[in-house]
Parts: C-alpha cells; sequence; structure tokens
C-alpha cells in the first residue's frame, strides 16, 4: 500500500467515525425557509454524549437567528437535517442526510417563552408534541423515515395549543453505540416560533430539559443490534422522555 493510499483509508475511516448531522433549516406548511432562518442550530454536525449537559436543550452552540417565525396552531412544521452545514460534504455523500448506520428516535418538544429570539434555553418548561421511535413490525427507526424522505422530519402544532412564543426542539439520538455508556448521540436544534391560532391550551405536564433523561435509562443504554442487525431484535422501543401531549 502506497502512502497516499494509506492516508486516504485513514480520511475515509475518520470521515465515517464522525458521519454526524445538523437540523438547520424549516418548513411551514412545506414551504421551505432559507438556511438557519428562525433557528438555533450548531455549526457543526457533532452531537451531545451528556443527557446532563444543558446544550442538550438546543444543541451545541452555534448560529442563532434573530428571526422569530410566524406560524398557526395546526400547522405543519418540517426540519431539515443535513450531514454538514450546507447539507451533503459532498457529490453522493452517502453520510447525506445522516450515515445509515445512525439508527433512533427522533422527538419533538416545544417550551413557551416570553421572546424565543433572545430566552435562554434555561429552566424551560418542555413538552413532547411527537415522536417517531422505532416500528418493531418493519424494523424502521425515525430516522430511517427522515433519511427517506430526504432529510426531512416532520411535527404539527397541537391545535389546542394557547398563542404565544415557543422554542420548537427537534431531537435525533443516534442508538448505534448506546450499548455503552454515554454511546448514544443527541443532536438538536431549536426553532424560535410565534403561534397564533384559537386555542387556549397550556400542556399541565412538562420536563426539563436536561433533566428528563437519565445516562441509564433503558432508551438511552441500549443495545440495539441482535444477530448484527440493528433492529433492537424487534421488541418495542420507547423513545426517552414523556409521551407526547394530546390536546383535551
Ligand atoms: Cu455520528
Amino acid at each position: 500500500m502506497t502512502s497516499m493510499m494509506k492516508f486516504t483509508l485513514i480520511a475515509a475511516l475518520a470521515a465515517t467515525a464522525h458521519a454526524h448531522s445538523i437540523f438547520q433549516k424549516l418548513s411551514i406548511n412545506n414551504v421551505e425557509q432559507p438556511s438557519l432562518v428562525g433557528l438555533r442550530a450548531p455549526k457543526e454536525p457533532n452531537p451531545v454524549y451528556n443527557v446532563n449537559d444543558a446544550q442538550l436543550a438546543c444543541g451545541i452552540r452555534g448560529t442563532q437567528s434573530d428571526k422569530i417565525l410566524p406560524v398557526k396552531a395546526g400547522d405543519k412544521i418540517g426540519a431539515w437535517w443535513g450531514h454538514v452545514m450546507g447539507g451533503a460534504q459532498r457529490a453522493g455523500d452517502p453520510d447525506h442526510p445522516i450515515a445509515a448506520s445512525h439508527k433512533g428516535p427522533i422527538s419533538t418538544y416545544m417550551a413557551r417563552v416570553d421572546n424565543a429570539a433572545t430566552s435562554s434555553t434555561t429552566g424551560l418548561k418542555w413538552f413532547k408534541i411527537s415522536e417517531d421511535a422505532f416500528n418493531p413490525t418493519t424494523g424502521k427507526w425515525g430516522v430511517d423515515n427522515m433519511i427517506a424522505n430526504k432529510g426531512w422530519a416532520y411535527a404539527t402544532i397541537p391545535t389546542c395549543l394557547a398563542p404565544g412564543q415557543y422554542l420548537l426542539r427537534q431531537e435525533l439520538i443516534a442508538l448505534h453505540s448506546a450499548y455503552s455508556a454515554l454511546g448514544a448521540q443527541f443532536y438538536q436544534s431549536c426553532a424560535q416560533l410565534n403561534v397564533s391560532g384559537p386555542g387556549a391550551f397550556v400542556p399541565p405536564q412538562t420536563v426539563a430539559i436536561p433533566g428528563a433523561y437519565r445516562q441509564d435509562d433503558p432508551s438511552v443504554l441500549i443495545q440495539i443490534w441482535v444477530n448484527s442487525v440493528p433492529d433492537n431484535g424487534r421488541k418495542p422501543y420507547q423513545a426517552p422522555g414523556p409521551r407526547p401531549m394530546v390536546c383535551p
């Protein structure tokens, strides 16, 4: 093997090891917004590993938009994931929108804030609005569905929700190495939204983020590889945290 071949091989392995993803763009009722507008997002595609890290709320601190996007209760919000900022790292990037190895659930949370553009992420009261975890019948994870949707994962603003400003947090958990301590990878960004609508519902059940997860939760510390297939042995899998809120 020539030294150039060796270098190429090592570079390829390194790229695989760091094949991560960034939630970096929004859509509202399928209308795409410009990259990073209305978002707080990491600049690099790196995850949070520690469930007690303050950056579990909105991802590793990177960019923060000065825009708050107006939406209506009932709107369909799209989150777009890409391997690196901008999308694919190169033409034909097999790790875009994320490496297929990164199996796991995608969950969307919201929290009421006074000012979505400036609010701290500390001490917020989060509630889950949707989740796409795992289908034991098909063996498909939320991440598989996002890849099939070309990087898009969706959530609907609950129709009953009281108007006001909110952060919307979408979280992707990659479980391919979750069999060892601190092996699960948490990816997330937060959208800055001003929700209008006729609703008045304030979800009574909320959680702190960080705080909602434990490092040894059975959905965080888990061996999903059974007989070399990352399908959890087709056993049911419940995403960590609360179940999604339901309108009364
Ligand atoms: Cu990764």
